[in-house]
Formats: structure tokens, C-alpha cells, sequence
């Protein structure tokens, strides 16, 4: 037992789309929580682990903190505060442009927390080279930040001196998890946020936000995984978009979401897809309880 080991809870916090569960990704060196380019696409808090010998960091990837319209965006927004008790580490995440300044101010003056907040200036990668820095100064002057570093967790770019910040303010402590322990998300759930990744990258408009997918029945056998995942949409003619013609869209959102799966579990999947019409899911409380968004 390494008697200078470090151990805690980092928070990675931020607007939508800022690109916070491809910076935990990059952290952790596994595709563990879905990205898309749509807002609003992690509405979980989800759990991913780095462990080397000096340090073990637990990372909580959290929904883009934006204004509540449905009781699903209540729920999401509650768990972006779950993830601010008890956390050792805040990692705020914005983009290398000043429109949205004020907007992060407001959210920074309401959070409440003793634990260091580090400004992570994520997607440097789309700057000039040294672009970035009257983006830092305006930073500077809105929240008395521990530390600001521009990265490109995309690229992996400056992600090394983040993990130097980030174990600097860890805590001394003792191992949470096993060296080998990636998140507490459980593979059916993993799979079927996969399903909606794919979704959320084949289709278009307003679609999207109203789908969720659950996984409904799971078999499995030594070297394989069998698994039913049902995406709800809101609408009858949501559903025949997301079918396609001759079921092309969904055959394609399974074979990409099957492929991610296999890679990341090391199994062979068999995926079988669904699609089922449920108006008004987002705000109604039972659905939102059945579909695994509640608290
Ligand atoms: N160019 C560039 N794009 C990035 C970078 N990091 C993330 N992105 C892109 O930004 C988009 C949003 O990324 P996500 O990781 O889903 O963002 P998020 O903050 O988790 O979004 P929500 O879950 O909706 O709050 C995706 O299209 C990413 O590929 C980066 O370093 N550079
Ligand atoms: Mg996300």
C-alpha cells in the first residue's frame, strides 16, 4: 500500500455540447459515455474510473446545465447538482468563444462548493494557434478559478497536464475501486445509450430529444450477450423515420451501436431493435421512472 496514494470525486460540469463526456472518454482511455453533436445528449450521471499507481480518480460525467422545459430536464438537472456534493475536484468546461461568458457566470455564482474549480477551455483544436489566450483573460474575470487550461479532448491535446491538475488537488486517500474497474454503468444500460447515440447521429430535428431507449430483456451466455433495446419516440411518424425505408435507419443505428458494444465489452452481441410510440414520456413521471430517469 503506497502510503502517498491519492484518491477522489471529480466533477465534469458545463453548457451542453461543451464536450464533457468526450473529455471523460479521453480521461479514461474507454468510450464509456455516448457523444453527439446535438445538446442535451448525456441525461445520466454517469461513473468512469482512472486508476494508475499514484492516484485514482473518479469521474462524474453529468447533462449540460441548461434551463428545465420538461420534468426529464428537471431530472437531468438535478443530477448535475447530485455531482457537485461531496465531489474533491470540479472540472467546468466551456469553449474557446466568449458568446455564452455571461451565461457561465450565472451558473458559476450559483454553485456552491469548497472543492477547487479548474476552467477547462475544451476544442483549442478549432483556434489559430494561440488563439486562446483573451478567451482565458474574460474567463479570469468572472469566477476566481484554481486553475484554467486549454485543452482539445477530441485530440487528446494538453490532456496529460490536466491529469497533473487533477491529481494535485486530489485528496490523500484509498483505493475506491479495483484497479481494473471502469464505471458503474451496467452493460444493458451502456448498450442501450449506445442505441441512442446512433440515433441521435442518424437523425434529424426535433426527433432526437424525444427518444429514449431501455434495454428489455438481457440473456447471456458464456461468450455472447443477447439483448432487446426499445427506443420510444413521441410521435407515429417520429416512429416511421426512425424505421426508415425497408428499415434501413434502424438497421443501421443496430449495426453501429453493435459494433461499439462488441468493442467495448469484448463480447459478441446480439442486438435486436424496437421502436414504440409513447406521447408526452418526458413529462410524465411513471414512463420517466421506467425508463431509468429518476432520482
Ligand atoms: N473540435 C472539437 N470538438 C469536440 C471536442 N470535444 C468534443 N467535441 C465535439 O463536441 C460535441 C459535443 O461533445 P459531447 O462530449 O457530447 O459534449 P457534452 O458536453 O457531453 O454534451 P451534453 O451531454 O449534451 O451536455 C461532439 O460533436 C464532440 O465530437 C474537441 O476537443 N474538439
Ligand atoms: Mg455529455
Amino acid at each position: 500500500m503506497n502510503k502517498d496514494f491519492k484518491s477522489g470525486f471529480v466533477s465534469l460540469i458545463g453548457r451542453p455540447n461543451v464536450g464533457k463526456s468526450t473529455l471523460m472518454n479521453t480521461l479514461v482511455g474507454e468510450k464509456i459515455a455516448i457523444v453527439s453533436n446535438k445538446p442535451q445528449t448525456t441525461r445520466n450521471r454517469v461513473q468512469a474510473v482512472l486508476t494508475t499507481d499514484e492516484f485514482q480518480a473518479v469521474f462524474l460525467d453529468t447533462p449540460g446545465i441548461h434551463r428545465a422545459k420538461s420534468k426529464l430536464d428537471g431530472y437531468m438537472q438535478k443530477s448535475v447538482q447530485t455531482a457537485l456534493t461531496e465531489i474533491d475536484v470540479i472540472l467546468y468546461l466551456c469553449e474557446p468563444t466568449t458568446k455564452l461568458l455571461e451565461e457561465d457566470r450565472g451558473v458559476l455564482s450559483g454553485i456552491q462548493t469548497k472543492a477547487p474549480i479548474v476552467l477547462v477551455v475544451n476544442k483549442t483544436d478549432k483556434l489559430a494557434a494561440g488563439g486562446d489566450l483573451p478567451i482565458i483573460e474574460a474567463y479570469r474575470g468572472i469566477y476566481g478559478f484554481s486553475e484554467i487550461i486549454p485543452i482539445s479532448a477530441k485530440n487528446a491535446e494538453n490532456t496529460d497536464k490536466l491529469v497533473d491538475i487533477i491529481k494535485k488537488y486530489l485528496p490523500a486517500g484509498v483505493r475506491y475501486f479495483e484497479d481494473d474497474y471502469l464505471t458503474d454503468c451496467p452493460e444493458r444500460q451502456i448498450i442501450a445509450e449506445l442505441v441512442r447515440e446512433k440515433a441521435l447521429l442518424l437523425l434529424r430535428d426535433e426527433i432526437p430529444h424525444g427518444i429514449a431507449t431501455v434495454a428489455e430483456r438481457v440473456t447471456e451466455y458464456p461468450q455472447s450477450l443477447t439483448i432487446e433495446v426499445t427506443i420510444y419516440c413521441e410521435k407515429r411518424s417520429h416512429k416511421g423515420i426512425i424505421i426508415g425505408k425497408n428499415g434501413a435507419t434502424l438497421k443501421k443505428i443496430g449495426t453501429l451501436a453493435r459494433e461499439d458494444a462488441q468493442r467495448l465489452l469484448g463480447v459478441k452481441i446480439n442486438l435486436q431493435t424496437w421502436v414504440k410510440v409513447k406521447e408526452g414520456w418526458r413529462d410524465d413521471d411513471f414512463l420517466l421512472r421506467n425508463m431509468g430517469y429518476s432520482s
